[in-house]
């Protein structure tokens, strides 16, 4: 069988084609612009209407060599010689649509849960939709909305088949990114392809819009295939830390403004970090001013410490327009095993924006990664409470294709590739509350700093790269290395004076200071 190219699915919508354009020339533009399989869906039109609608479909996408899905009707599809049928949940059993069908026919079916994966992989289906991923104006739904991560699970029911999967319901070229990075199984399954109605049926430049998306889908699929590829690449320690020694310098220069979420235990303290660093704070949460905010500044943080629910709207907020102006986010899941709110929350925030940095320590990543590994006290040597800490955040951070640090006595951090682990840090850092936090304005501020200046291609991400990399890096060795220095060169007589005496420290830390006082080994 050929394989089929999944990757920008348009479902047909001819109600909502504008006005001054013609179903068909709106489709013609749409291939065109790079979609490459046609799904026709008619809800109210009478089986001979449905036909006609269907060949005239059929004639346009013969020219691009697209196929051709009919929804529902099995008869309509056998009418004009489809390639395949799509089947909503309620419609004709696979088995018996594989019977009426030629052999070599494509079918799909609508899968809202992880069960209706599975059995429509046991039926065998050729695809599956799975949906809604956000909310739509397109169609009442009739079942929940599941987020990108929920699409994430439901891909673990495909694991180890050859059964396509695309994703619908709300989808953009705007979110196309988020969807694509958050709807990936724990092992990595990611989606084949993305399913749309409105954002390419109700625009005015079909052409323009299938072109997006299908950039975009492009670029993802080469990000896919570079980390199959890549599975370590060898970077030296000296390489880091010498791009770890210009960010320390450039921070300087650029002062970048730096948007915080935070809790308010660790609020003043964190905003006097970002300043004795270099960077400006900003600390705002009304959602309202969200889109200004992204728009100036240069990063955001997000944690979830303190946050109440009336607080979530503008994490929310922050979050997605920081990933509209391509600002890094750095996010701070803090507690998220303690309760339900929390664990609700995070999912609710990762739903609608890519992270670039998540950082926690065991406890928090662990519960984040819903791993059932025992977090024993006192028995690994490495302190961090994973066996494995090096394979427990490259993995993390391949699954979220974000960066990763797990805070311990020595830190990891992770691009899903190589991992970094950095053994500075005082004990004493324990001993003052909001140590952590503090990590997270750090890290926020040296990514804000590390992307400052690069030009930022709309349709392509760089929320997630070797810059934000480099940041988490140098945002980490800076505080733990100032930490030593504060202890060993200050009056130190305690947590209150070493709070202060680490400020005073980062204040004055040179990026010679840093580069020849880390500990770091590379993985
Ligand atoms: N099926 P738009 S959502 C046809 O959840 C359809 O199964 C859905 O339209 C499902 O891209 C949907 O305009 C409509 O949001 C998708
Ligand atoms: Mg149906």
């Amino acid at each position: 069988m050929v394989d089929i190219d999944y990757s920008v699915y348009l479902v047909t919508g001819r109600e909502l084609v504008p006005p001054g354009k013609t179903y068909a020339d709106s489709l013609e533009e749409a291939l065109q612009g790079g979609v490459t399989v046609v799904q026709v869906r008619e809800k109210t039109a009478d089986t001979g209407e449905f036909i006609s609608i269907a060949a005239q479909t059929k004639t346009i996408c013969q020219k691009y060599y697209v196929p051709l899905i009919i929804n529902d009707r099995i008869d309509v599809a056998l009418a004009v010689g489809a390639d395949g049928v799509h089947l909503g949940q309620e419609d004709m059993p696979i088995a018996q649509a594989r019977q009426l069908l030629p052999s070599g026919a494509i079918i799909g079916v609508s899968c809202n849960t992880r069960e209706q994966v599975e059995e429509a992989v046991k039926a065998g289906a050729d695809y599956v939709g799975i949906g809604a991923v956000y909310g739509t104006q397109t169609k009442s739904l009739t079942s929940p909305i599941i987020g990108v991560r929920g699409v994430g699970v439901r891909l673990e029911g495909l694991e180890g088949t050859g059964v396509k999967a695309v994703a619908i319901g709300g989808i953009k070229s705007e979110n196309l990114w988020r969807t694509l990075h958050g709807s990936v199984s724990r092992n990595g399954r990611a989606l084949d392809g993305v399913a749309v109605v409105s954002e390419i049926v109700a625009s005015n430049e079909p052409k323009a819009a299938a072109e997006k998306l299908s950039k975009v889908f492009k670029a993802f699929q080469w990000e896919q295939l570079r980390a199959a590829q890549v599975q370590s690449t060898t970077i030296s320690a000296h390489d880091v830390l010498g791009d770890v020694a210009n960010l320390v310098h450039k921070i300087r220069n650029v002062g970048p403004l730096v948007h915080q979420i935070t809790n308010h235990v660790v609020a003043t303290q964190s905003a006097n970090v970002t300043l004795a660093v270099g960077a400006s704070p900003i600390m705002a949460t009304e959602p309202a001013e969200m889109e200004d905010l992204a728009k100036i500044c240069g990063g955001l943080l997000v944690n979830i410490g303190t946050m109440v629910a009336s607080g979530v709207e503008g994490a929310r907020l922050a979050g997605y327009y920081a990933n509209k102006y391509r600002k890094p986010i750095v996010f701070d899941p803090v507690g998220i095993g303690a309760s339900n709110f929390r664990k609700e929350n995070v999912k609710g925030l990762l739903d609608l924006w890519q992270a670039s940095v998540i950082k926690g320590n065991a406890g928090e990543l662990a519960a984040f990664a819903g791993t059932t590994e025992v977090l024993s006290k006192g028995v690994d040597s490495v302190g961090s409470g994973f066996k494995d800490p090096v394979s427990f955040v490259r993995g993390l951070a391949r699954k979220e294709r974000c960066v990763i640090v797990l805070t311990g006595a020595t830190d990891y951090i992770s691009n899903g590739t190589n991992v970094v682990a950095i053994s500075n840090g005082d004990p004493i850092l324990g001993k003052i509350t909001g140590s952590g936090c503090i990590l997270g304005s750090c890290i926020a501020s040296f990514c804000a700093a590390a992307l400052h200046g690069t030009e930022v291609d709309f349709e392509e991400s760089r929320l997630v790269d070797d810059a934000v990399f480099i940041g988490a890096i140098t945002g980490t060795l800076v505080l733990t290395v100032a930490s030593e220095f504060a202890v060993k060169k200050r009056q130190v007589g305690g947590p209150g004076t070493f709070l202060s005496g680490l400020i005073d420290t980062l204040w004055t830390l040179s990026a010679g200071d840093v580069r020849s006082h880390a500990r770091i080994q590379i993985y």
